[in-house]
């Protein structure tokens, strides 16, 4: 069997995770050979998003230090798979293609595997400010970083967890999801993006879109002209060209 651990961050979920957990296809992934873990990294809820995540049969990481970069660091600490897969506690990450998703990476022998949402059929799932907030970050981590990637803010990725081991991601907060797929990318590993299906969110919203998307510019040029980028700087590989004939909109 080949292992995998789902790790899901959690902020005051309790109302998202039974639907959540419900769409995460354990008896395919079996099927396909997976024997696949859910850490939930409670980050200091208040609703008991711990304790309903542990009767849905997760394992629950706490992480009393507030942030997505922080809750991650501590969830992928934790993880043991060979591969690790993400997505908010929101509903709105597309838990089910999962099986599709594992077997592009294995097939391709892809190192890191993130997600694009900003695509036609997902405008009913992002206010309008929000996916234009994102298009401008994402165009502009793409020139800095030079590594075709449509959406930088994107929070599912399918990974080797030996590529996490060894990068350099700092961030504590929402900017880790732009800093890791940069890391990742800039360092070398065989990276794609795979259009994603995007939901609407359940519950509250809890992105501050002026202050994370102000953190996340100043992190994009932070990140860009840190001295300790790996020398020589290896180009980014991305294996799109590949696999492009398996999706429609990649
Ligand atoms: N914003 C935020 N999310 C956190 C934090 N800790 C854990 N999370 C979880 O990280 C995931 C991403 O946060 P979201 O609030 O969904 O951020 P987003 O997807 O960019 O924006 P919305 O879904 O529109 O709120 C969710 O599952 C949160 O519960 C935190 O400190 N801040
Ligand atoms: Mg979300």
């Amino acid at each position: 069997m080949n292992t995998l651990s789902i790790v899901i961050p959690a902020l005051n979920e309790a109302e998202n995770l039974p639907a959540v957990m419900a769409s995460i296809p354990f008896a395919e992934l079996k099927d396909e050979g997976w024997e696949a873990e859910v850490v939930v990294v409670d980050n200091g809820s208040t609703d008991g998003t711990g304790d309903v995540a542990r009767l849905l049969g997760a394992r629950v990481v706490n992480q009393p230090a507030r942030g997505y970069g922080n809750a991650y660091r501590a969830g992928f600490g934790a993880a043991t798979g060979d591969i690790i897969a993400t997505g908010d506690a929101d509903r709105t990450y597309p838990f089910d293609a999962l099986p599709r998703l594992l077997r592009t990476l294995v097939d391709h022998d892809v190192e890191f595997m993130t997600t694009n949402r900003l695509i036609g059929g997902n405008s009913e799932a992002m206010k309008p400010s929000h996916s234009l907030g994102n298009h401008v970050l994402s165009a502009i981590s793409r020139t800095l970083f030079r590594n075709e990637l449509r959406d930088s803010q994107s929070g599912m990725w399918v990974f080797r967890r030996y590529v996490w081991q060894r990068l350099d991601v700092r961030s504590t907060g929402m900017s880790f999801s732009q800093e890791i797929k940069n890391a990742a990318t800039r360092a070398g590993y065989r990276y794609l993006e795979i259009p994603i299906e995007y939901r609407k969110r359940g519950g509250q919203v809890k992105l501050n879109a002026f202050r994370d998307g102000t953190e996340n510019l100043r992190q994009l040029f932070e990140h860009n002209f840190r001295r300790t980028r790996p020398v020589p700087r290896p180009v980014p590989r991305t294996v799109a060209a590949t696999v492009a004939h398996e999706y429609d909109r990649i």
